[in-house]
């Protein structure tokens, strides 16, 4: 499947403000999210409460899978971008770890603004 189907089909919305919960099941999973962004706004997309052994890589990438921005360590391990879109659309995110992470160990994934 092409990178920007896996994106599409499997990403689950954020809303600004929402803090959510996710886990990593095996060392290839990707989580992936979908936020609203509007022009003009800055805003911060972030991972936090990783669980021992998480270590997140967090990438935004437009609507036709361009990578913007890529993060890996901003506060400790945890990842941190921010981003301040040139026009309102849909973004999504990538989560991935590169930890020693347990199957189902988990991290908090937010997007706010800034
Ligand atoms: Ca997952
Ligand atoms: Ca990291």
């Amino acid at each position: 499947m092409l990178m920007s189907q896996t994106m599409i089909v499997s990403a689950r919305s954020i809303a600004i403000g929402e803090t959510q919960q996710r886990t990593f099941v095996g060392s290839n999973d990707e989580d992936w999210l979908v936020v609203e962004l509007r022009a003009g706004q800055t805003y911060l997309i972030e991972t936090l409460a990783l669980d021992p052994g998480v270590d997140t890589i967090l990438e935004l990438f437009d609507s036709g899978s361009a990578l913007l921005r890529r993060n890996d360590d901003s506060d400790g391990l945890a990842s941190r971008i921010g981003f301040q879109p040139e026009r309102s659309a849909p973004y999504y995110i990538r989560v991935t770890n590169i930890g020693q992470a347990a199957f189902g160990d988990g991290y908090q994934v937010r997007a706010r603004l800034w």
